[in-house]
């Protein structure tokens, strides 16, 4: 009886998930898209895993050939843009090819309480940063109604990279009416031509809450 009235505080907060983004080998150092020090935050990821009621990972899973991969368009270099029909496009190294080891998670991430992984990034015509949207900001990845279906109201991001994935993540689950926090100090960015300090501004300024 007494326990029942007192629930424990995994159950109290069963309306919270974690989400942990792109914590893969290939952005990682030694990686196809390393990230600096994106291998440092392993560690402050686990322990959030270890606290947080529901865990939910994404996975960039790209085919060959992936219209982000500054290899596909010929003339074209990593870190150049293109215009794609869905708007303006930052071109990268081929990473995250589905089924390569650049694409698993990292081998010390503790991934086995993971209840969902959402994939993204897997059409070959269009980038998914986001892990609710495709880069065109309307094909859904379906992790808004998932969340919503299990009765998720806030949620709190972690992972790589803090100016791309995570904050296009972030910046769409604050648009779909979760309270959204990113753990800063578990992340690492990319910074390209000021990304980092540019992304950082825009979650704040769209009420996310940076920790
Ligand atoms: C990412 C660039 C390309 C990320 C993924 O995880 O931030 N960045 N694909
Ligand atoms: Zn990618």
């Amino acid at each position: 009886m007494a326990d029942a009235a007192r629930p424990d505080l995994r159950e109290a907060m069963a309306d919270e998930a974690l989400i942990v983004i792109d914590m893969q080998n290939d952005f990682c150092p030694g990686g196809a898209l390393a990230v600096e020090g994106g291998d440092e935050i392993v560690p402050a990821v686990n322990r959030l895993i270890d606290a947080s009621p529901h865990v939910v990972l994404t996975q960039d899973w790209h085919p060959a050939g992936h219209s982000s991969f500054a290899s596909t368009h010929p003339g074209k270099a990593p870190f150049q843009t293109v215009a794609m029909p869905y708007g303006e496009q930052t071109l990268w190294p081929e990473h995250c090819v589905q089924g390569s080891a650049g694409a698993d998670f990292h081998p010390s991430l503790r991934w086995t309480s993971a209840e969902l992984v959402i994939r993204k990034g897997f059409r070959r015509e269009i980038d998914s940063y986001s892990a609710f949207f495709e880069n065109d900001h309307r094909t859904p990845t379906g992790l808004a109604g998932y969340l919503r279906e299990r009765g998720i109201r806030s949620v709190t991001l972690c992972g790589l990279a803090t100016d791309f994935c995570v904050a296009f993540s972030a910046l769409d689950a604050v648009a779909k009416g979760f309270s959204t926090s990113v753990v800063l100090g578990a992340c690492r960015g990319i910074d390209l031509n000021g990304s980092l300090a540019a992304m950082t501004l825009r979650m704040r300024d769209a009420g996310v809450r940076l920790i």
